[in-house]
C-alpha cells in the first residue's frame, strides 16, 4: 500500500504508515486479539464520515445531513443482528471497554458490587481492575480459575456470589482459553439476584459462527470488541434485549459518550456483512483448529499450556515448569526479533509483575485471515519452542527469522 497523499503533506507520518504495512505483512501477528481487517473495512474507515457529527440515533440526531451515516448505522446494527440473534444493537461504543461502561453506567449506581474474574487469571481491565475507572467507582471482588486444572471454578463462583451478593457478575475474558458456560453463570447471577453481563471480547467472530457457544439470550447483557475475532472496524458493541434498549442507548449517548465515529461504524458495517458471508464460518473453523493444533505443537516442544489445551482462538503459555529462568518478556521479546509478535501475560497463581509475567498468550486470528492452516500453525509451535529454548543465541534466532520470512511470503498480505 501507498499512502501518495499523506507522503505530500507528511513524509515522517506517509514513512510510519508505510512502515505499519510492511510489519504486518513481515511478521506473524500473534497478538490473539488482533486481526487483519479485509481492505474495504480498511477503505470504509478510512473516509469521509471522520467528517461527521451525529450524536443521537438514526432518524433522531442532534445535527442534520446525517442521511448516509443513518445508512451505515442502521446496516451495522440489522448485521450485528443476524450474526449474534439478539434484539436490541448499540454499534457506537468507541471500544470493548466502552461497552462495558455503557452497561455499568446503565445499570449500576457508584458503591455498587461487581463480582469478575481476577485480571493474572484471564480478566479484564475494565471487569474491576483497581488501576481502571471500575476498580475505582465499584466495589469489586473477583473470582478466579481454579488452580490446578485452569478452567473457571463455576462452584466456587457461586459459592462467591452468594457470599458477596453482587449486583453484576461479569463473565467473558481476555485469556482464558476454554468454552464459557454462559449459562451456568447466569444461575449464579440469577440466584442472587444480579445482572449479568457477558464480555465477548475476545471470541465475538466464533460466536457469529457458531465455532463457541453464545451467550447472546442468555446474559442480560453482551458486550464485544468489533475487531477481534470477528474482524470488523475498530470499536465495541452492546447486545441486549429490547426491554434494556433505551438504558444502554442512553448510557452510551449521552451518558458516557459524544458524536459517534460513523468512520468506524461503517467499518463495523463493512466487516459484519463479510462475517455474515458462508467463507466466515470457514475462516471461524479453521482459527480455532489452528490454535488446537499450535498448542498441542507447543506441548510436544516441551511447553505447558493452562487448562492443557483450547478450545478457541488462543493458547496461553504458562514458562514456569518448562523455562524456569525464561520470563514471559524474554520471551515476547526473543520471538519480536525473528518476527513473532505476541505478548507476555500473566498465568494463574502468578508471581512476577506484570510487565514481567511467567507467561505468553499466542492466538491465530490474524495468521488464520493470511491464510494459515493446521500444518503451518504446528510449524508456527515448532519455531516458537526454537526461539523460547534459545533467547539469548543470535544464530539460531537469525535462521528462525529467515523461516518466519518464508512463512510470511507465502501467505502475502495486503498486496
Ligand atoms: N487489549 C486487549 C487484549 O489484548 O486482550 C483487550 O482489550
Amino acid at each position: 500500500m501507498k499512502y501518495d497523499r499523506v507522503r505530500d503533506v507528511d513524509p515522517k507520518v506517509a514513512d510510519a504508515l508505510e512502515a505499519e504495512v510492511d510489519r504486518q505483512r513481515d511478521t506473524l501477528a500473534m497478538i490473539a486479539s488482533e486481526n487483519h481487517v479485509s481492505e474495504a473495512v480498511l477503505e470504509a474507515q478510512g473516509s469521509v464520515f471522520t467528517n461527521k457529527y451525529a450524536e443521537g440515533y438514526p432518524g433522531s440526531r442532534y445535527y442534520g445531513g446525517c442521511e448516509h451515516v443513518d445508512t451505515v448505522e442502521e446496516l451495522a446494527i440489522e448485521r450485528a443482528k443476524e450474526l449474534w440473534g439478539a434484539e436490541h444493537v448499540n454499534v457506537q461504543p468507541h471500544s470493548g471497554t466502552q461497552a462495558n461502561m455503557a452497561v455499568y453506567f446503565a445499570m449500576l449506581e457508584p458503591g455498587d458490587k461487581i463480582l469478575s474474574l481476577d485480571l493474572t487469571h484471564g480478566g479484564h481491565l475494565s471487569h474491576g481492575h483497581h488501576a481502571n475507572f471500575t476498580g475505582q467507582l465499584y466495589d469489586v471482588e473477583q473470582y478466579e480459575v481454579d488452580p490446578e486444572t485452569g478452567y473457571l471454578d463455576y462452584e466456587a463462583l457461586r459459592d462467591h456470589a452468594e457470599e458477596f451478593d453482587p449486583d453484576i457478575v461479569v463473565s467473558g475474558y481476555s485469556a482464558y482459553p476454554r468454552e464459557v458456560e454462559w449459562e451456568t453463570i447466569q444461575e449464579a447471577a440469577d440466584a442472587v439476584d444480579a445482572y449479568h453481563l457477558a464480555d465477548m471480547a475476545h471470541i465475538t467472530g466464533l460466536v457469529a459462527a457458531g465455532e463457541h457457544p453464545s451467550p447472546v439470550g442468555v446474559a442480560d447483557f453482551v458486550t464485544g470488541s468489533t475487531h477481534k475475532t470477528i474482524r470488523a472496524g475498530r470499536g465495541g458493541i452492546v447486545l441486549c434485549d429490547e426491554e434494556y434498549a433505551d438504558d444502554i442507548d442512553s448510557a452510551v449517548i449521552p451518558g458516557m459518550q459524544g458524536g459517534p465515529l460513523m468512520h468506524n461504524i461503517a467499518g463495523k458495517a463493512v466487516g459484519f456483512g463479510e462475517a455474515l458471508e458462508p467463507e466466515f464460518e470457514e475462516y471461524a473453523a479453521q482459527t480455532a483448529a489452528n490454535a488446537e493444533a499450535l498448542g498441542e505443537s507447543l506441548q510436544e516442544n516441551g511447553f505447558s499450556l493452562v487448562s492443557g489445551g483450547t478450545d478457541t482462538h488462543l493458547v496461553l503459555v504458562d514458562l514456569r515448569e518448562s523455562h524456569e529462568d525464561v520470563t514471559g518478556k524474554d520471551a515476547e521479546e526473543a520471538l519480536e526479533d525473528v518476527g513473532i509478535v505476541l505478548n507476555a501475560n500473566t498465568v494463574p497463581g502468578e508471581t512476577r509483575s506484570p510487565f514481567v509475567t511467567s507467561g505468553i498468550r499466542a492466538g491465530t486470528p490474524a495468521l488464520t485471515t493470511r491464510g494459515f492452516d493446521e500444518e503451518d500453525c504446528r510449524y508456527v509451535g515448532d519455531l516458537i519452542a526454537r526461539v523460547v529454548n534459545n533467547v539469548d543465541d543470535e544464530d539460531v534466532k537469525a535462521e528462525v527469522a529467515e523461516d518466519v520470512q518464508e512463512l510470511c511470503e507465502a501467505n502475502p498480505l495486503y498486496e
